[in-house]
């Protein structure tokens, strides 16, 4: 399913180029533009075999959008994906995210991924910093806590959504469990987590928000996580959530399984344990570690 939704035919490829069917065909012939041929003869082309066409026929595609465009504001906003403005970008997703239009939330953010930004730059240079801006604002008395949750929860959606478009590789590399502490209610950082560590092929398991503790050790001795990945953001109790966060190590070392922490909640809960291999501060460092 995923790896359907990334082939174009030769109608799309040509939309996306701006040019016609049949400069398409002539350019496959000619082997300057790569395609896969199905068994019927039919050519499908991958985003990246357009954005290699691009990057390498500079005149011959004058015209280029990363996704099909329906409309002038699809033609703008392709021109700054194609240019990887993240400042143009930012505020554009913003405005669309306090209009809850996840529709063109996720063109950008699947117009930027298509077009070979890494989903970790991705959250880190844009999504982040657009979700700051939210926070910004709430404080600010500039946007009501019900349009900050329209404008976060837009996000969350195209974020989701973003997820039935990237690859996924088909051999998995280990087990992830992503979980939120039994009090937390920010899961979006959590959820980037997760969308990068499948695209390294990671099989991982989603608990989200609140997870409760309550037969947490029966959900281990199920999947036998290699990793454990705990974001905190609000800490209300510190002890409770400290004693939740200890429980949770104790597991972990019993299944031999490696802990990930992020989100400022651990600037005042402890990590210092051995079953902690890192705190990250970025996507960067997810995709990394
Ligand atoms: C969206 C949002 C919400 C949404 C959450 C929706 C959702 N599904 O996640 C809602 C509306 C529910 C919400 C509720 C609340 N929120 Co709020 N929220 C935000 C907002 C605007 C964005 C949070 C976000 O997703 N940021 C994006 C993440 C990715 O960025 P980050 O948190 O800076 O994390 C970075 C790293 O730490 C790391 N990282 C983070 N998590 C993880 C996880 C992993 C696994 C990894 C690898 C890395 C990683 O990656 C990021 C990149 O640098 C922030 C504003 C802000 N400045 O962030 C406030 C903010 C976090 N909220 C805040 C508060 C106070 C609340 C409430 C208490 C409000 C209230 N009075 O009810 C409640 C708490 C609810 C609860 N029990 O948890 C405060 C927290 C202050 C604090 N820590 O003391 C903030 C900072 C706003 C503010 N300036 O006051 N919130």
């Amino acid at each position: 399913m995923a790896e359907e939704i990334n082939f174009l035919n030769s109608i799309e490829a040509a939309k996306v180029l701006g040019v016609n069917v049949s400069s398409i065909k002539r350019w496959t012939d000619s082997g300057k533009l790569e395609c896969i041929q199905t068994a019927g003869g039919h050519r499908k082309f991958l985003m990246n075999h357009l954005v290699k066409f691009i990057e390498e026929n500079d005149t011959s595609t004058k015209k280029a959008h990363i996704f099909p465009i329906e409309n002038e504001a699809d033609l703008e906003i392709s021109f700054y994906v194609l240019r990887g403005d993240f400042d143009f970008l930012s505020s554009y997703l913003l405005r669309k995210a306090r209009a809850s239009e996840r529709s063109a939330v996720l063109k950008v953010l699947s117009g930027l991924y298509l077009g070979h930004y890494a989903l970790h730059t991705i959250y880190d240079e844009l999504v982040t910093p657009v979700l700051r801006q939210i926070g910004t604002l709430w404080m600010n008395d500039e946007l009501s806590i019900v349009e900050e949750h329209i404008a976060a929860q837009t996000i969350r959606e195209a974020i989701s959504r973003l997820q039935g478009i990237i690859r996924i590789p088909p051999r998995k590399s280990g087990t992830a469990l992503f979980i939120n502490l039994s009090s937390e209610l920010h899961d979006i950082g959590l959820k980037m987590s997760e969308n990068i560590m499948e695209v390294r092929g990671f099989n991982t398991y989603f608990s989200g928000q609140m997870t409760p503790f309550v037969k947490m050790e029966q959900m281990f001795d199920k999947i036998r996580p290699d990793r454990l990945y705990i974001s905190s953001t609000f800490v209300f109790n510190r002890d409770s959530t400290q004693e939740e966060v200890n429980q949770l190590f104790t597991i972990s070392r019993k299944y031999s399984t490696a802990v990930y922490v992020g989100g400022r909640g651990w600037d005042v809960l402890d990590y210092d344990h051995e079953v902690v291999v890192k705190r990250m501060y970025s996507f960067e460092e997810t995709f990394e570690s």
